[in-house]
């Protein structure tokens, strides 16, 4: 029989992260699949993972803000981008593009190939109107409110429909200035 080779420890990192982000979709199936027993109205599901998604989001940006070093970000199209390469990868680990702004800057794409919440979800014909990914969105509205930005984040294009990539669509309704907090004499 040949001997086992052990494994470096960088193989057993990735390992381990394979098995934590299998975790970590299976565990969102989970929590997907309770709601759509308990509401039983995919609307209802579809709104429910959105507030849970703005909750997470409130607390997440200052770990983001602590763990990422990004300092405050000059407009909302440098903010979309943060979101896009940094924010996706610190807690989804893939990245996004940022696309299809509008005229006066206000709205854009944000346009994701791979998303790994959908690994091994295949939506039943009564689930149809699910956004199943409605956690993101929520995600992405409460922490740029936290960061004084107000947003409406909706899904335009979604695999789990059929469609070739996800697509979220950002809007910034309202961005509050930030009052500076001591007086400059
Ligand atoms: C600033 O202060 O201007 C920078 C604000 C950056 C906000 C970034 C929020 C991170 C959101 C992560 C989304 C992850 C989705 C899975």
């Amino acid at each position: 029989m040949a001997p086992v080779a052990p494994r470096s420890g960088d193989a057993i990192f990735a390992s381990v992260e394979r098995v934590n982000s299998e975790l970590f979709t299976l565990t969102y199936g989970a929590i997907v699949r309770q709601l759509l027993t308990d509401l039983e109205e995919v609307d209802e599901v579809n709104k429910q993972l959105d507030q849970m998604g703005y909750n997470i989001g409130v607390r997440l940006v200052d770990e983001f803000l602590a763990k990422s070093n990004v300092s405050r970000c000059v407009d909302f199209k440098e903010t979309t981008e943060v979101i896009a390469k940094v924010g996706f990868k610190m807690f989804l680990g893939v990245t996004a593009s940022v696309t299809n702004w509008d005229a006066d800057g206000t709205s854009c794409s944000l346009i994701l190939e791979d998303n790994p919440l959908v690994d091994f979800v295949e939506l039943p014909d009564t689930c149809q109107g699910l956004y199943y990914c409605n956690i993101i969105s929520g995600v992405i509205r409460g922490a740029l409110e936290m960061v004084s930005m107000k947003t409406e984040v909706s899904w335009i294009r979604d695999m789990l429909r059929g469609d070739d990539v996800f697509e979220l669509h950002v809007k910034l309704l309202k961005q509050v200035p930030e009052e500076y907090p001591y007086k400059d004499d």
